[in-house]
């Protein structure tokens, strides 16, 4: 007989966000229903408001990549009404992006996803002397792990066990029996999860060097930036490559290491990394390194087909809103977009737990809309970016991939699965890391001739204007669109990485990445979900984001 598991809420992660699965005897899971369940209306309040405050006000939607959306209404705006921003502040807003993704991935691997492969119980009956040696296996001088750092983590942990207060550890599935590390190589990722939390620090400095804050920074402006002293001045721009040195270091040494480390421990096993995906995916372009060219390049590919990715045509949007809580009439191009909040409820069934409300997935069942391009589903984040740059041959990203899979003998299938999602995320932050100093170097090279910042925007107020952008954000591909009428916004929509990859079924039936990746997947035990959580980990959810 089918049981109904429900997860709710669904820790380590930005905002609000239940999966619901149900499996059959044998513990395998036959349906998926993934849904947020709060819903704040900002492109509602966007409406009748000056184009020019958008930034401050879209950055809102997220309390964890505030940059990227603040960035993209923005140049949603520039866009719209045809300005073009001096070099110096593309640089300048390409390092704050940087900058966020370094700290970003940083938490996301070690302080959100990583207990899902890291047992920190097992940890605590390490031999630190061995784990040392061990650590010598994935860096060459590896961080955080010498055989005395490794003691003073393992004693430090112990302490909290010993107290009963296990803190940040609590109430975890620990001894799961889909762990794969070593009581060794759990502990050098347990010493690794405590430094990241200073280097976390660290890269959020490097954010408000230009940004004046973080989160939520404040120097961009339709037109430009405005941190042309940061700009102009050699201390904090030391200060900034200090900083990035020191995250930098960290990646290389600490995040790599672990990542190979991670895949030599749990190989392609489908019974830990598995599930289908949709297999479809898509990113936007980013991060300029000299005038005009890009790190990474837009690109769709669609039911795996590689040897055909193809450019985005924004025509070709569209966000689906069948069964999540909004009203419409069918599927909406974004500049059409509506948000009408159209909340029908749960239903009353049996699960694991007992008798409790759970999702209606024959009607509405979350606040995230479902997004399809070409009318598929499909996966954004650090995975679609990489997998879209390699079948185009970007040949920084094929050398690192390439040298990935040589270096931990996994095969390219192996980047279809989680531990492939969370392997490219890592590398996806090494090769943004390394990129961002040759914008910095750039940057100093362009200010020698030119310190403009700034250009004037104009709005005719007796005008309509239409504009987009598209942005590759930490989860993925973020686009926002404007429409400009009266001087005032008329029309406002977001569609965002967690919201392609988190929303629900589309009227044609179609499952999102989230729903699509947990079908097959068989539970060690479902009243401990585990293998749903670090599945689902590992797209990064941010469900405030996903909602807005
Ligand atoms: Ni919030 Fe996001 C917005 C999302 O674009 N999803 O990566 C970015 O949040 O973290």
């Amino acid at each position: 007989m089918s049981k109904r598991v429900v997860i709710d809420p669904i820790t380590r992660i930005e905002g609000h966000l239940r999966v619901e699965v149900e499996v059959d005897d044998n513990n395998v899971i036959t349906k998926a229903w993934s849904s947020s369940t709060l819903w704040r209306g900002i492109e509602v309040i966007l409406k009748g408001r000056t184009p020019m405050d958008v930034g401050l006000i879209v950055q809102r939607i997220c309390g964890v990549c505030t940059y990227s959306h603040y960035r993209c209404g923005t140049e949603a705006v520039e866009n719209a009404l045809g300005v073009k921003i001096p070099l110096n502040a593309k640089y300048l807003r390409s390092l704050m992006q940087s900058s966020l993704y370094m700290h970003d991935h940083i938490v996301h691997f070690y302080h959100l996803h990583g207990l899902d492969w890291v047992d920190v119980v097992s940890a605590l009956s390490a031999d630190p002397a061995l784990a040392a040696k061990v650590a010598m296996q994935y860096s060459d001088a590896p961080i955080a792990a010498g055989e005395g750092e490794l003691k003073a983590v393992q004693a430090r942990v112990k302490g909290l066990v010993e107290t009963g207060k296990l803190g940040p550890f609590a109430n975890a599935y620990w001894g799961n029996g889909t762990y794969r590390f070593s009581p060794e190589q759990n502990l050098i990722a347990l010493s690794h999860y405590l430094k990241a939390l200073e280097v976390q620090r660290v890269a959020a400095e490097m954010l408000a060097i230009f940004g004046g804050k973080s989160p939520h920074p404040q120097s961009i402006v339709v037109g430009g930036v405005t941190s042309v002293r940061d700009m102009l001045s050699p201390a904090r721009l030391q200060e900034w490559k200090q900083k990035h040195a020191i995250v930098q270091d960290f990646i290389e040494r600490a995040y790599q290491a672990d990542i190979v480390m991670a895949a030599e421990a749990f190989g392609t096993e489908a019974s830990v990394l598995g599930g289908v995906n949709v297999n479809s995916f898509l990113c936007g372009d980013d991060f300029i390194m000299a005038d005009g060219e890009y790190l990474f390049n837009q690109g769709v590919i669609i039911k795996g087909d590689l040897a055909n990715v193809m450019d985005i045509n924004p025509d070709l949007i569209r966000e689906d809103v069948t069964h999540a809580w909004y009203k419409a009439d069918g599927p909406q191009h974004p500049y059409e977009g509506t948000t009408i909040p159209d909340y029908t409820g749960f239903v009353e069934r049996d699960t694991v737990y007992g008798k409790l409300p759970t999702l209606d997935g024959d009607g509405k069942y979350s606040w995230v809309k479902s997004p399809r391009y070409q009318d598929e589903p499909v996966e954004v984040g650090p995975l679609a970016c990489l997998l879209v740059n390699y079948a185009r041959g970007n040949q920084t990203v094929v050398n690192a991939v390439d040298g990935l899979l040589a270096r931990t003998g996994l095969p390219l299938d192996a980047l279809f699965t989680t531990l492939g999602r969370t392997a490219a995320r890592m590398l996806q932050t090494v090769l943004v890391g390394q990129a961002s100093l040759a914008t910095f170097d750039a940057l100093l090279t362009n200010i020698q001739s030119d310190e403009s910042t700034y250009v004037k925007p104009d709005i005719d107020p007796n005008q309509v204007y239409e504009g987009y952008a598209m942005i590759e954000a930490p989860r993925g591909m973020l686009s926002h669109w404007i429409r400009i009428k009266d001087g005032k916004v008329e029309n406002y929509q977001a569609v965002v990485p967690t919201t392609w990859n988190a929303g629900p079924v589309d009227a044609r039936g179609k499952m999102g990445p989230y729903e699509a990746s947990l079908i097959g997947l068989q539970l060690e035990d479902p009243t401990k979900p585990l293998e749903v959580i670090r599945i689902i980990h590992s797209f990064d959810p941010c469900m405030a984001c996903s909602v807005h």
